[in-house]
């Protein structure tokens, strides 16, 4: 029997939070990723099939009653993730009654998820909505995407553009746009609710003045499109600090070939794939 603590999934966990980190998205306990993990995924483990303990969630996650996750621990450092999973991680299974978890491995020292958790169970919920391939939820703090929610009005459509612009991968990436929800308090349901919701439409989510939700089928597909919108608001960034002055640039017409060649459809409230003004 293998054991859960030397599984791809602590593997893949391990990893991403260290790449994180090392881009400098998770300063002190900045920071969270949760992983939903099949039971018949998990039946070749060990380790994994004893309750340590209960551990009681401040939301209604009936929804997802009986699923497992893969989650970062509240007040952890992404930095230390990679060396202590099994203190900074756990996996836990939401009970029946959807007002609490059971933990099956990890938070060895009486940690428990991340404050974001509510967050993260809402997003699940309504990701799997949409598709049932939707596993991973990750937030993180950009430091080029916070920088645009200062300088930039705080609308979808205006900075869908001016991210799709900024590189071709961008639209290929994420032709739904960029949701946005307005500046909240984080740690809470109500941020959590007008996250999940942008998450019918998205799966990438700005929190202004604070960072990035995004979710997706894998790991490194979910960083991958953090990657790639922060990437495109890097060049953003870099363009001010060339002096600012677009000289050329990527136009709505060459975002529509973008689109027919790479078989994508942009989010029809941004751009329209029939008009040539749009
Ligand atoms: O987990 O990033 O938003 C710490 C945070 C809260
Ligand atoms: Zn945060």
């Amino acid at each position: 029997m293998a054991n859960f603590n030397d599984s791809v999934y602590v593997e893949k966990m391990c990893e991403l939070t260290n790449r994180l980190y090392g881009h400098g998205w998770d300063e002190r306990n900045g920071g969270n990723v949760s992983l939903r993990i099949d039971a018949e995924d998990l039946a070749q483990f060990d380790d994994v099939k004893q309750v340590i303990r209960n551990i009681p969630i401040e939301f209604d996650a009936t929804a997802l009653a009986g699923d497992y996750f893969l989650v970062t621990g509240t007040g952890r450092y992404f930095k230390n993730v990679i060396k202590y999973p099994e203190r900074d991680a756990g996996l836990v299974r939401i009970a029946k009654d959807g007002r609490s978890v059971d933990l099956y491995w990890g938070f060895n020292d009486g940690g428990q998820p991340t404050s974001e958790f509510p967050s993260h169970l809402m997003t699940h919920i309504e990701r799997l909505k949409q598709d049932d391939n939707q596993r991973v939820v990750m937030h993180c703090h950009p430091t080029n995407l916070i920088g645009l929610s200062f300088t930039q009005p705080l609308d979808e459509k205006g900075l869908s553009k001016l991210l799709w612009k900024m590189q071709a991968e961008s639209l290929v990436v994420f032709p739904e746009g960029l949701g946005v929800i307005p500046y909240m308090t984080p740690g809470t349901n109500d941020i959590g609710a007008a996250t999940a919701a942008k998450m019918a439409e998205f799966r990438v989510v700005m929190w202004p003045h604070h960072g990035i939700f995004a979710c997706g089928d894998s790991m490194d597909e979910t960083f991958g499109l953090i990657e790639t919108v922060e990437k495109a608001a890097m060049i953003y960034t870099t363009i001010q600090a060339q002096g600012g002055k677009i000289l050329q640039s990527i136009t709505d017409d060459d975002l529509r070939d973008l689109a027919n060649s790479f078989g994508v459809v942009p989010n029809p409230r941004f751009l329209a794939l029939d008009k040539v003004n749009a």
